[in-house]
């Protein structure tokens, strides 16, 4: 690391979070995946890693609940051109299907969709794997969220029996969508058929989901566990302290977790410009809270996503979801951390 680093000063580097951290330096390797192909609402999600890299500047880099997560080193690769381009030839295939609503014969298009999903899912997989053989903790910063499940495959691989805590307003169970067999939509139904090494999906803050959706967590013999954002509101307006709800959300979950963190999880005024927002939601010191009680109850953080956080049509990067995604990646990797290292000073 640079010897005249300040941590007090205005961000001097353009890494994230202002930080001057190699690969070689950091413990956290970030991985962008600049890809939304499948976004079937509203695009720019792919702008997502430039928008939280921008808006991380901001961060103050002591955080009074993790400490000084900064200084075990954070670096993000730069995008892959490769992810890029992928992105840009699937979604030109994708925009005639996404307009037909997934109906009509789409086959040589959906070819290409479902190839470059497949191809971002293998470069995400092998990238985790190389940087986790690093010795490395691993985040993966989407895009929609398709785009992590390469890093949930190779973690799931590495930790047989892990559980997922998933944050979102989706149940993302659809066995496809409009045709996509990588969809946004479909993340977690393609890790849990993928991987049976997970041995626990546990979602938090869904408040939209399909029939397909709610019969595939019932006949999962609990393997998905599924919180629904109506039924924690229920319990907190007859009296039950949020810290209660939480024992219960985590005492479903293993000791290895992986956290997917969908941005509209949260409330949408945190993250208006977001693929497909849905009122209701987590508050942000809500989030906060429940990544607090993971590692307070001795849970391991081995590896997390945060996805869906989009530019606006014409706000340019610096929109309130930036500024939101850039916290919540601190808090990540920052509780992260503390659950890998819990006797290390932060
Ligand atoms: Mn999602």
């Amino acid at each position: 690391m640079a010897i005249d680093f300040d941590p007090n000063a205005a961000a001097l580097y353009d890494g994230i979070f202002g930080l001057p951290h190699g690969a070689e330096d950091a413990r956290v390797l970030l991985i962008p995946v600049p890809f939304d192909a499948t976004t079937s609402y509203r695009a720019g999600t792919a702008g997502g890693p430039a928008a939280i890299r921008e808006a991380s500047l901001q961060v103050d880099l002591h955080d009074a609940d993790t400490g000084e997560p900064w200084k075990h080193g954070i670096f993000m690769l730069p995008e892959p051109e490769e992810i890029a381009e992928l992105n840009r030839q699937a979604s030109a295939a994708a925009a005639p299907i996404k307009a037909a609503g997934g109906q009509g014969d789409h086959a040589q298009a959906l070819r290409v969709v479902n190839r470059a999903g497949d191809a971002v899912c293998t470069w995400v997989h092998s990238q985790t794997k190389t940087w986790l053989d690093r010795g490395k903790l691993v985040g993966v910063v989407g895009g929609d969220h398709a785009s992590p499940l390469g890093a949930i495959l190779a973690l799931a691989e590495r930790h047989p029996g892990l559980g997922i805590l998933h944050v979102d307003a989706h149940a993302d169970l659809r066995v496809a969508y409009e045709g996509f067999e990588q969809s946004h939509a479909s993340i977690m139904h393609n890790a849990l058929a993928r991987c049976p090494a997970i041995a626990r999906l546990v979602q938090i803050g869904v408040r939209d989901l399909c029939e397909q959706e709610a019969a595939a967590i019932r006949s999962s013999a609990g393997r998905i566990r599924t919180f629904h954002d109506s039924e924690l509101a229920r319990a907190m307006f007859r009296g039950e302290s949020f810290a209660s709800i939480v024992d219960r959300i985590l005492a479903e979950l293993p000791r290895d977790v992986y956290v997917s963190f969908d941005i509209d999880g949260l409330d949408p005024s945190l993250c208006p410009n977001t693929g497909t927002p849905v009122p209701g939601g987590l508050s942000f010191q809500q989030a906060c809270y429940l990544l607090e009680a993971l590692a307070a109850k001795g849970h391991r953080i081995v590896g997390f996503d945060l996805c869906e956080v989009c530019t606006g049509p014409e706000d340019g990067p610096e929109t309130i979801d930036a500024i939101t995604g850039a916290r919540v990646l601190y808090k990540l990797i920052g509780w992260a951390l503390r659950t890998r290292d819990p006797n290390r000073a932060a």
